[in-house]
């Protein structure tokens, strides 16, 4: 962790019912898989989550109806901003693994996409954010590569025990131009770059380092009604939409 405090938003993606065996106990309450993004203007183009197989994680009570699903680092952190129950009390229902959650539908705010998925990625720290990810593989190298290496290995896809129904169907969607970069930035740099795979850390950092501020100072929306707009405008916007509807919070660490 460094010095400066990193602000996240916390996207809540639903987990829908009916929920699978472990979760039967916990009927009733709203379930949500807790991802932690710098990059909120980027929601519409979800095509599934990331969470790590063998990450530890638990089911903690943010408020009477809602539980969110992320590491208990970040759950103790959150009941620290005024989000658990009990305050300044974190308060674990259910103890998970990444395991548990592979497979699992969600909704998720903004997503073009009605239904998507968890999945498995190998290069999620559980000391960052919540542990859980969201992945938007048009703009995010490390997505589009953890998505691509999925897609093409069936021996991976065998290993986690993943349905093709839970990846295959989804493309990259183009969200944002960015000037000669186009409108599946990350995609191009990963091509341009000849990446391999999600673990081709070096090249992965200079792929992030390419597009990131180039999407921000550059970047145009390519979709709803912020079409046209500047991701630098638009950011702060759809940020506070997301808290003021209740689909996401701030989140500091
Ligand atoms: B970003 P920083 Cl479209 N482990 O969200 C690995 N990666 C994590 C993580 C963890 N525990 N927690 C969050 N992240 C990812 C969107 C996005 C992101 C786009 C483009 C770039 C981008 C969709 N994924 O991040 O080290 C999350 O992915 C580029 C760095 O705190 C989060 O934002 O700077 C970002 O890394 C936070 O990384």
């Amino acid at each position: 962790e460094g010095v400066q405090p990193q602000e996240y938003t916390i996207i809540k993606m639903e987990v829908l019912p009916p929920f699978p065996p472990k979760f039967k106990h916990l009927e009733g309450k709203k379930i949500y898989l807790a991802a932690a993004t710098l990059r909120p203007e980027t929601m519409f183009g979800q095509t599934n989550a990331w969470v790590l197989p063998d990450g530890k994680y638990g089911a903690f009570e943010i408020n009477d109806s809602d539980l969110f699903i992320l590491t208990e680092r970040a759950a103790r952190n959150l009941s620290y901003q005024n989000f658990s129950r009990i305050p300044q009390k974190h308060n674990c229902l259910l103890e998970l693994t990444g395991y548990d959650l592979i497979g699992l539908p969600l909704k998720s705010p903004l997503s073009v996409n009605k239904v998507i998925y968890a999945l498995p990625m190998l290069t999620i720290l559980t000391d960052k954010g919540t542990g859980i990810v969201t992945s938007v593989p048009s703009d995010a190298p490390d997505d589009y590569m953890a998505l691509h290496d999925l897609k093409v290995k069936p021996a991976l896809r065998a290993k986690y025990g993943l349905k093709d129904e839970w990846i295959m169907p989804f493309e990259i969607i183009p969200i944002i131009e960015i000037p000669e970069l186009g409108d599946k930035a990350a995609e191009k740099v990963c091509l341009d770059l000849k990446i391999k795979s999600q673990n081709d850390k070096e090249k992965l950092a200079e792929a992030k380092r390419l597009t990131y501020l180039r999407g921000f100072t550059e970047g145009t929306m390519l979709v709803d009604s912020y079409k046209g707009m500047k991701v630098q405008e638009v950011k702060p916007l759809i940020k506070a939409k997301l808290i003021e509807t209740g689909e996401a919070i701030v989140y500091s660490e």
